[in-house]
């Protein structure tokens, strides 16, 4: 099939006005959030009902043509968008909420539907999303399985993985797989939805999502408080998620990458004194305000530690914007490198304080900005400075990653950013047995090409 038959194909199954050739209307679908990579696409395609997914793939498949899925292009490994002329399925048409069942607490979604309105639906029927991540807004549930995202909540529920009770999908040559409603128990054989979390769009297209819900947490207190150093930071989260059943949220971030956010985001500093290290920390409870058990365990840290606590939600809010607007900051100066990893906890601090040392090895020039889920262990290493291509200041921090018995990738993925990583994380024998499967579900390789195991 050549590409002008390949297009009519794709005109026929979505409609011509849902397959963008325009290279001003293709534009913002072939760049990733963070610039650093980007490619052209054949088309993209906006498919609107899973008939029309599975008459796309049929069509790419025959033409043996990439197909590259889409959510919210807010993936931060460079998997989202076309490398080489790929046909970039766009899952953003998708996303058909259905009502949620109070009774279970579950919700099925379109995998095009954004995290905020799922949440938002979940909230008027009182439950919540088990997720919360900053690209609220954007970020498609269907790309949040796709890369098992993690996250802000993940000590209390878990990531992606866990929330995911049934889905429905299309192999590459267009069946369908679907386990609606999904249930709780269910020993039927292998968990295919399990393998799609973090399958990066390389084994199928998610369509639809079943997602067990929360229970809502309305009483809520949020604090900052100032360290010396990191180890000092990693301690005192220890503690705190030890001794404060109602810990929900622990995130680290340092002085570097607040004044980053106090110069982009308009955000003020917590309090006068300025700290090397800053702590956040949310706890939540369904009956009585947390802010005197949070506040007490404070108390019992260190008296005399600057720190900030609010239970209003603006107050609330203002202070997450300290942590949660790191990301937009750091693209603000320039085209980050993104490293994101876990290590153990105990291992936390010295990687906190080793990755700056890493990179000015490598790049002496460069700026790196370092934050985290410190409750996961998982740490975002953001580097200003080098080009897009050079890949020494990434080798470098999971080169150190590795060292301190830790995985080069937390809760973003591999996406084409790390694959020269895979088979020294996961080994020679995982990575064969991944293969394996990929070639099972997808033979002919155009899911994805280039993502998780390069070309
Ligand atoms: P996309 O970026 O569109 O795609 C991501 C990957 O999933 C690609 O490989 C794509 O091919 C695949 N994919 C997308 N949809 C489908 C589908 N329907 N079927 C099959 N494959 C699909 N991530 C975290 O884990 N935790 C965080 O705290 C977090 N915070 C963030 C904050 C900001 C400001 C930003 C910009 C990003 C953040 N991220 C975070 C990263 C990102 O939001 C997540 O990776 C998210 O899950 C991506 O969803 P998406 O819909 O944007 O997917
Ligand atoms: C976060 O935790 C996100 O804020 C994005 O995972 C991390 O900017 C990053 O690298
Ligand atoms: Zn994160």
């Amino acid at each position: 099939m050549t590409h002008t038959e390949l297009l009519a194909a794709l005109r026929a199954a979505v409609g011509e006005r849902q397959c963008l050739t325009d290279p001003d209307l293709r534009a913002s679908y072939e760049t990733d959030w963070t610039r650093r990579w980007s490619g052209v696409a054949l088309a993209v395609v906006r498919p609107g009902s899973t008939d029309e997914v599975a008459a796309v793939l049929r069509a790419c498949s025959a033409a043996g043509v990439g197909v590259v899925p889409q959510g919210g292009n807010t993936g931060l490994v460079g998997g989202s968008v076309p490398r080489a002329g790929e046909v970039v399925l766009s899952t953003t048409r998708l996303a058909e909420m259905e009502a949620v069942d109070a009774e279970a607490g579950e919700v099925t979604v379109g995998a095009g539907a954004a995290l905020a309105a799922t949440q938002a639906a979940a909230r008027a029927a009182g439950w919540d999303v088990g997720v919360d991540l900053g690209a609220r807004d954007t970020a498609t549930i269907g790309g949040m399985v796709a890369t098992n995202a993690g996250g802000v909540n993940v000590m209390r529920h878990g990531p992606m993985r866990h929330q995911l009770l049934g889905f429905e999908a299309v192999l590459a040559g267009g069946t369908v797989l679907r386990r609606l409603p999904g249930m709780p128990k269910d020993n039927t054989g292998y968990d295919l939805g399990g393998l799609l979390t973090g399958s990066e769009g390389t084994l199928a297209v998610i369509t639809r999502v079943r997602l067990r819900l929360v229970p809502p947490l309305a009483q809520r207190a949020v604090a900052v408080i100032g360290f010396e150093n990191a180890s000092a930071a990693v301690a005192a989260a220890g503690r705190l998620r030890r001794e404060v059943a109602s810990v929900l949220a622990l995130e680290l971030f340092t002085d570097a990458g607040l004044d980053l956010v106090m110069r982009h985001a308009g955000v003020s500093a917590p309090f006068a004194v300025h700290s090397p290290v800053y702590l956040l920390v949310e706890a939540g409870s369904d009956a009585a305000d947390p802010s005197d058990e949070l506040l007490a365990a404070l108390e019992e840290l260190d008296p005399g530690a600057a720190a900030v606590l609010a239970s209003d939600p603006g107050g609330r809010h203002r202070l997450w914007q300290l942590r949660e607007r790191h990301t937009e900051a750091i693209n603000a100066e320039g085209v980050p490198h993104k490293l994101d990893v876990s290590v153990p906890v105990t291992r936390y601090a010295e990687l906190v304080e080793g990755a700056p040392d890493a990179v000015r090895n490598v790049s002496p020039e460069a700026r790196t900005i370092v934050y985290g889920h410190v409750g996961d262990g998982n740490v975002h290493v953001s580097v200003l400075g080098p080009p897009p291509d050079d890949e020494a200041v990434d080798d470098a921090v999971l080169e150190l990653v590795l060292e301190l018995g830790g995985s080069v990738s937390a809760e973003h993925g591999i996406g084409v950013a790390k694959v020269g990583w895979l088979v020294r994380d996961r080994g020679e024998a995982s990575v064969a047995a991944m293969r394996a499967l990929k070639a099972a579900w997808d033979p002919a390789g155009i899911l994805n090409p280039g993502v998780l195991f390069g070309s």
